[in-house]
């Protein structure tokens, strides 16, 4: 049976980090429904940020989008997050916002409408200069809508080109994580819809270029454990991008759909080395919400990620490794249902209490007054959103 003091200590060390426009206004291409209180600023958006961390514990770091968090002075922004125990994380390029995208960003048929999606791509490298990140994220919505469009494997060629430029501006300890998405918004072809795409573009682009596991980025019915643990196996996987999906939007809170999915996605990670922080998988969470309230939507997501981590810890691996070597497929399974049924709540709560913190993180944003304090001082301004 694993050691639960270890447990407790890997528990105490993960992290998640959270994405600036978690906080913001964001809705569907029916209707974005504002919510009193939401931050202004990218500076906001930190100090909601940092409600999160205070609560949660495990939550340190702040994915940024440009130009959505477009500041004058990033190492300003650093600071500030600096001063509230934070750190700026991933930063999400947008190439995919602009009328000179219709028809792609860096697999445009016009030359020069992919030397300013490059452009843009070479400013978020000399962001993260100034930011001291080390994870650029790349996902890009080129696609093509009709059969005939264009060029399905000269795409592929212009895309190579891009991503080989941006690979040689990177610094030594900045990489790129390349995140595939199935479909959305092209409906005929997208030029990275799957692992295998990415991880092929990463194998040429070599060891500072790895792939983004979004799990609300598969076509539904898809085992996206498998491709963790294969992506592990090479060294490519290089973070995820946690959400949830029914159908087709993937923004809802990681763990609210598919609890046993998550867990399964954690057993591979937590077997396969993937917790060790020597690994250098970022576990992000990439949300919007829409409806619900949005920080304690992203603490109650976060606690889903410490959930399914903490059952896929309590996986007994002497057992199940020797069920499977004799075959006693049910024992083996039953193995891995009997973590998946515990009950890790209690188990989180000791590990939260030993950090000093509420052992239930909701109640404690919930009785400390912030959800009030920025309805009152947060009335005016224009409300941050994702400008879709
Ligand atoms: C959109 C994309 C993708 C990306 C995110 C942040 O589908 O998931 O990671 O925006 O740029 O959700
Ligand atoms: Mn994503």
């Amino acid at each position: 049976m694993p050691d639960i003091s270890v447990v407790k200590n890997v528990l105490a060390s993960q992290q998640v980090e959270t994405p600036s426009w978690g906080y913001g206004n964001s809705g569907t291409r029916f209707k974005v429904f504002s919510q009193p209180g939401v931050p202004r600023t990218p500076f906001e958006k930190l100090e909601d940020a940092a409600k999160v961390h205070e609560f949660t514990g495990i939550t340190p770091k702040v994915s940024l989008h440009i130009p959505w968090d477009r500041v004058e002075d990033y190492t300003a922004l650093a600071k500030f997050a600096a001063e509230r125990e934070l750190k700026l994380g991933a930063i999400n390029a947008n190439v995919f916002q602009d009328d000179d995208y219709k028809l792609g960003s860096v697999c445009h048929p016009d030359p020069a409408v992919r030397r300013k999606a490059l452009g843009h791509l070479l400013e978020c490298v000399d962001i993260m200069d100034a930011t001291g990140s080390s994870d650029l994220k790349l996902w890009f919505a080129d696609g093509t809508n009709y059969p005939g469009q264009d060029d399905i494997r000269g795409r592929q060629d212009r895309l190579a080109e891009a991503l080989n430029t941006v690979y040689e501006r990177l610094g030594d300890d900045q990489r790129i994580l390349l995140e595939y998405k199935f479909f959305e918004p092209a409906f005929y072809t997208t030029d990275v819809p799957d692992w295998g795409t990415a991880y092929a573009h990463c194998l040429k682009l070599g060891d500072k270029a790895q792939v983004v596991v979004d799990t609300g980025h598969h076509a539904p019915g898809t085992n996206i454990e498998f491709i963790v643990a294969t992506l592990l196996r090479e060294g490519k996987l290089g973070g995820f991008d946690f959400n949830s999906r029914f159908y087709a939007d993937d923004d809802l809170m990681v763990g609210s759909a598919d609890p046993f999915q998550l867990f399964r996605i954690m057993h591979e990670v937590a077997k396969n080395g993937g917790l060790d922080p020597a690994t250098g998988v970022a576990f992000m969470l990439d949300q919007c919400h829409n409806i619900e309230a949005k920080i304690p939507a992203v603490i109650r997501s976060v606690m889903n990620v410490q959930e399914a981590t903490a059952k896929a810890l309590l996986v007994d691996s002497e057992a199940l490794t020797a069920a499977q070597a004799e075959g006693d497929v049910l024992e083996a399974n039953a193995v891995l249902m009997d973590a998946y049924n515990t009950d890790v709540r209690p188990l989180l709560a000791e590990v939260r209490e030993e950090l000093g913190l509420n052992p239930d993180p909701i109640a404690g944003y919930r009785s400390s007054g912030w959800a009030e304090h920025i309805t009152e001082t947060r009335a005016d301004g224009q409300q941050a959103g994702w400008g879709a």
